[in-house]
């Protein structure tokens, strides 16, 4: 009976260290952005155990990490928030002898005005905004963002609940540079979101593909990559770049300088950069990606054949990466927070 009595004892005291002693990495993603087969394949062939957390925009994972009280091992910003991370010393630089898997990457992702030396970040998927419309609910194949501003679309138009996307396209709507930090521009841009705010059904972020795939909206503010996906779920939705121009941006893996298992988020960026997994992650995700060696397992002719992830040259010589805009994102904040409070 006593010997029973131990030996619940030390496998009850066991267990627990048993559970502590398994290696672990947090890892921090935006929502819908990671096919969670592969996190799951990444913890059956490392047996590293992935914590896993999301955000809905770069604006939120950045206050979560420069607040300090978090620690992650991976996170996945974008061009200007991976500048004011270098900028801030809150991401810490890649030992790209521990990223074989780099080679797949598409070099021309390499060396971004972001991270100059590519010493920081590790490309993961790039696209652009759009909008993404039901070809049975539009009389015509929308082609200017004056589409958003369109009362036939009143209630039925869907905006990204994204401080730093909505005022962009705002900014060019009314004709200014989407990276313009001039008061009066941006004033311009709050007038027309104000003006706009009426018409709105609402402001999302992930939501915006059930909606659009359920056809509660005729048109949405959408990224390229979750047009994508919506395309590949039904024939009724198209996906334009309006003539105006728009945002080009590239997501990528950063280690934060806080992380306390590199080695972990290391083996972790490398598992994404393999080829197969790559091309796996895209089929769910549906967002382009940098990666050669993947394309090349889809199918190149196929992958390159979506204009919506393969843009012309002249799209995307009409496109611009949206750039850290220093203190002047104070106007932004608070700019953002007089359009959703308006009313
Ligand atoms: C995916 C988020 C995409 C991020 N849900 C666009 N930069």
């Amino acid at each position: 009976m006593k010997k029973w009595f131990s030996l619940v004892l030390c496998l009850a005291l066991l267990c627990p260290a048993l559970a502590l002693a398994q290696e672990t990495i947090n890892v921090y993603n935006w929502g819908d952005y990671i096919d969670v087969e592969v996190l799951d394949q990444f913890e059956q062939e490392t047996g590293i155990k992935v914590i896993y957390e999301t955000f809905e925009t770069n604006e939120d994972m950045y206050a979560k990490i420069a607040m300090g009280g978090s620690s992650y091992d991976v996170i996945f910003p974008s061009d200007y928030m991976i500048e004011r991370m270098i900028q801030e010393d809150l991401v810490q630089k890649i030992n790209w002898e521990n990223i074989p898997n780099v080679a797949n990457i598409d070099p021309r992702f390499l060396h971004e005005d972001y991270d100059p030396e590519a010493a920081y970040s590790v490309p993961y998927t790039w696209g652009t905004m759009g909008i993404l419309y039901n070809k049975e609910m539009v009389e015509e194949a929308p082609n200017s963002w004056d589409t958003l501003m369109d009362e036939t679309y009143t209630m039925d138009m869907l905006m990204l609940n994204s401080p730093r996307d909505t005022l962009a396209i705002a900014l060019v709507m009314a004709g200014h540079d989407l990276n313009s930090v001039d008061p009066a521009d941006l004033e311009d841009a709050k007038n027309l979101l104000i003006e706009q705010k009426p018409m709105v059904l609402a402001y999302v972020v992930d939501e915006v593909k059930d909606k659009m795939i359920g056809g509660e909206a005729a048109v949405a503010l959408v990224w390229s990559g979750d047009a994508t996906f919506c395309m590949s779920e039904t024939d009724e939705l198209d996906y334009v770049v309006p003539q105006e121009g728009s945002n080009i941006f590239y997501d990528s893996i950063c280690i934060p300088a806080n992380a306390k298992n590199v080695s972990g988020a290391e083996k972790f960026i490398d598992f994404m950069c393999r080829a197969d997994i790559a091309a796996k992650n895209y089929e769910y995700v549906g967002y382009a990606i940098p990666n050669t060696a993947a394309i090349e397992l889809l199918g190149a002719e196929e992958y390159n054949a979506s204009p919506v992830n393969n843009p012309p040259q002249e799209v995307l010589d009409k496109c611009e990466v949206f750039r850290y805009l220093g203190e002047d994102t104070k106007l932004y904040d608070q700019i953002w927070t007089e359009i959703i409070s308006e009313f």
